[in-house]
């Protein structure tokens, strides 16, 4: 396993505004917690789409849709996300993410007998105390703005990892425990990236006689354990595969660390972890010891683990998805069925000062959903006077059925008018 660099990171291990996905420059403006944030998003009508379910019951909490789809100033969750929450895919057995849950489960089960605890119906509806300040999240971190999280109301979110539980569940006595769970992201639209996914969260706590046994020094034995845990687990998984270590910034993690994995002709990040910052242990009663931490996507995982080429189709009833996965069926090749022609539509626009791609593909996602395969920028220039342009191709296709041109036309007609309502841009 060699140790390289990457271009590529996700929102915590995001030390700068700017990153690179698929060659281009992608801008992620940081919308702090401020007054003016609220009231661009408030100034704005929702666009709504009928909600299947209005109530659902998560980790034995009752919840109507009026309280995650608020008309408070601060929020910023479309029905298109209420309608995912509940679908718990990861507490079903015969589903690939319920799959893989219950296959990491059995690792640990297998190497740590007994050791640790385990939670898959913690309710995704949390504090921003929780989300960011119990893990130090900096005031001014980029996860933090409303360009990335959906926030219900100033003080709560729709999680956007399982480390928010992390605190807690160290303050209740817990020294070893899995959190398997739904978070949401504003985010891009591509294949590896979906505003809905799953994370499980893995926490060790280790006390002086586990390192005074070793010749290490605490952080550095968490480390080797970690690492040393993580493999075997990609090991038990995967057999053999290619993958390799990152070094990462993680705010609740130092050291920290990414893995990644070859796949499709990729390498695709599949977790993050580190060394639990002490100030996290001594603020939860557990000053004397050290902890390491990960949290992984589950769908990046499945993906490589069954051959899933695309993110959406975690989300599909379509039969010929859902019948080739069965309970305790581990790494069962997925047999693409006939895969539809994609249509590629651009749209061009003058962007503002508060233009950002993640607010772009809420829109196209609001209108379009699952429909939407990609949004990438294929072209951004900035003229004399000093106006800048980009140029995005988006890519529709359903993995279903064979899309009209009628319907892809309407679609497209609708992306533009409500790009241009919603993000006050000026199309070209
Ligand atoms: C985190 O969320 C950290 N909480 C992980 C962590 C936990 C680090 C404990 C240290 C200690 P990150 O933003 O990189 O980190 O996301 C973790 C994983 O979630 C990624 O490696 C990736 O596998 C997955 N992921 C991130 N964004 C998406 C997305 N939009 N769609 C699908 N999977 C995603
Ligand atoms: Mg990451």
């Amino acid at each position: 396993m060699a140790v390289a660099s990457s271009a590529h990171s996700t929102i915590f291990s995001r030390t700068s505004f700017f990153h690179h996905i698929n060659g281009f420059k992608r801008f992620s403006f940081c919308l702090p917690f401020s007054s003016s944030a609220a009231a661009s998003i408030s100034s704005k009508k929702k666009w709504r789409q009928p909600v299947a379910s209005s109530a659902l019951e998560l980790g034995g909490i009752k919840i109507a849709k009026d309280d995650v789809v608020k008309d408070d100033p601060t929020n910023n969750v479309p029905d298109t996300i209420f309608s995912k929450m509940g679908m718990q895919l990861h507490r079903r057995n015969n589903h690939p993410l319920g799959i893989l849950k219950n296959g990491i489960y059995e690792y640990f089960d297998t190497n740590y007998p007994n050791l640790f605890d385990k939670f898959d119906d913690l309710c995704p509806i949390v504090s921003v105390k929780q989300n960011f300040d119990d893990v130090l999240v900096p005031a001014d971190h980029v996860s933090r703005s409303y360009n990335d999280t959906y926030y219900v109301d100033a003080k709560t979110v729709l999680r956007c990892h399982t480390s928010a539980h992390q605190a807690e569940l160290l303050r209740r006595g817990h020294t070893h425990f899995l959190v398997t769970g739904d978070v949401y992201r504003r985010d891009s639209i591509d294949s590896t990236h979906y505003p809905v996914f799953h994370q499980m969260e893995g926490v060790c706590v280790f006390t002086p006689d586990n390192w005074q046994a070793s010749s290490l020094d605490p952080t550095a034995y968490a480390a080797e354990d970690l690492k040393k845990s993580l493999e075997g687990l990609a090991r038990h998984l995967f057999g053999a595969v290619e993958m390799r270590w990152i070094d990462a910034y993680f705010p609740f993690t130092n050291p920290s660390y990414e893995l990644e994995i070859y796949f499709k002709e990729k390498w695709m990040e599949v977790l993050g972890c580190g060394v639990m910052e002490q100030e996290i242990l001594k603020c939860n009663g557990r000053s004397d010891s050290v902890a390491w931490a990960f949290g992984l996507g589950l769908e990046r995982l499945a993906m490589v683990l069954f051959d899933i080429p695309d993110i959406r189709l975690f989300w599909t009833n379509d039969e010929r998805f859902t019948s080739q996965f069965s309970e305790g069926q581990m790494g069962v090749k997925f047999k693409p069925f006939s895969k539809y022609p994609p249509c590629y539509k651009d749209i061009s626009f003058w962007i503002n000062e508060s233009f950002t791609e993640n607010n772009l593909c809420e829109v196209v996602r609001g209108i379009a959903g699952d429909l939407v395969e990609e949004v990438v920028l294929i072209d951004n220039f900035t003229n004399k006077k000093g106006l800048t342009s980009h140029c995005y191709r988006i890519a529709y296709r359903s993995m279903e059925r064979s899309l009209t041109d009628e319907e892809i036309n309407n679609l497209q007609w609708n992306v533009r008018e409500q790009v241009q309502e919603k993000l006050n841009v000026v199309l070209r």
